[in-house]
């Protein structure tokens, strides 16, 4: 819900960390938790079966999931065996995770189609709206001007969220009354052509009456927008809360079967969220992680890069 406190926490001062740093922090809760489960492996320092049971026990708590668990534990054993007995289990581990989630990192390309369009899908409190907002200063940052249309308009707080994310960009917010959110997408589009604009965020619902609706009524933004212009949503990115776990490979799967995405942005990493779900990710429905997100506040929004995200939630050797 947006309010007062909300409002504070994003117009704080910008974090003067380095990203790294900032993003170790996020990850803190998640790397202590591994640190504890991890420590025997690391420091028996060989991969025998006690350490590998260990192993197989931390990840799983760390949200890897059952699946992705099993192959990182046939890939160690594997990356093991070749490296050599004098190989340092946390670099064996580093590498299998790195391989196995970078086939995510594959950065948002904004092509040459104007007006750009990016939908923004995934259940209520996931952090769409909040994401739209962090999103919109770094493509102001690419040199890319920005409008947003709110297309969750079964709230009329999240309209007013949006907008004040708009007020803190400087940019315009395509919003109605009531009504329609395909007739608020058209609206955005015709406005965007109107005024240059290169990209347009569309907020969307997180939640109807019922599943099917909310499905339903992606689908027709969708159609709607492709109507505006061919060939578009450029990009249909499922916005995933990091504390939901294994859901979230759920919901990847349902969304992606209802709406076809082209990405995902996993947010809320900077709490309680574990980060293995991640490498579940990879392993179960693999989407490419466009960004991910470590705050509430404006700049906490960063594109997925793999070596940085394991390094950052691996403990030190
Ligand atoms: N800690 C943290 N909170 C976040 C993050 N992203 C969103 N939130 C918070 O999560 C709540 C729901 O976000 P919102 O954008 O309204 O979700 P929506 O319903 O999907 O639009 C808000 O209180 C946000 O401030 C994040 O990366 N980290
Ligand atoms: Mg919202």
């Amino acid at each position: 819900m947006f309010d007062l406190f909300k409002r504070k926490a994003a117009d704080a001062p910008p974090d003067a960390r380095p990203w790294s740093e900032r993003l170790k922090s996020g990850l803190s809760l998640s790397r202590d938790r591994l640190a504890g489960t991890l420590s025997g492996v690391f420091s028996r320092r060989k991969l025998d079966e006690e350490a590998l049971d260990e192993l197989e026990a931390a990840l799983l708590m760390a949200d890897v999931g059952v699946a992705a668990t099993a192959h990182l534990l046939d890939d160690l054993k594997m990356r093991y065996r070749r490296a050599g007995p004098d190989a340092s289990p946390r670099s064996v581990l580093r590498d299998a995770l790195i391989a196995l989630v970078e086939q995510l990192e594959a950065p948002l390309v904004v092509s040459a189609s104007r007006p750009f369009v990016i939908m923004l899908a995934g259940v209520n409190g996931a952090g769409k709206t909040t994401s739209i907002g962090k999103l919109a200063k770094w493509l102001q940052q690419q040199h890319l001007s920005v409008l947003l249309a709110a297309g969750d308009t079964f709230r009329a707080a999240a309209r007013e969220q949006l907008a004040v994310w708009g007020e803190r960009n400087n940019i315009a917010v395509i919003r109605q009354e009531s009504g329609d959110p395909a007739a608020v997408m058209f609206d955005a589009l015709g406005a965007a052509r109107a005024r240059n604009i290169d990209v347009v965020l569309a907020d969307t619902a997180g939640r109807l009456a019922t599943q099917g609706q909310l499905m339903e009524e992606l689908a027709k933004i969708k159609r709607v927008i492709a109507k505006a212009r061919a060939g578009a949503p450029d990009e249909v990115l499922l916005v995933l809360d990091a504390n939901t776990g294994q859901n979230a490979v759920a919901q990847v799967k349902a969304f992606d079967a209802a709406v076809g995405l082209t990405g995902l942005i996993l947010t809320k990493l900077d709490g309680t969220a574990k980060g293995g779900v991640v490498a579940a990710i990879a392993e179960q429905h693999a989407i490419p992680l466009k960004f991910i997100g470590v705050g509430e506040g404006i700049d906490d929004l960063r594109p997925f890069a793999a070596a940085e995200f394991v390094e950052a939630l691996l403990p030190d050797d």
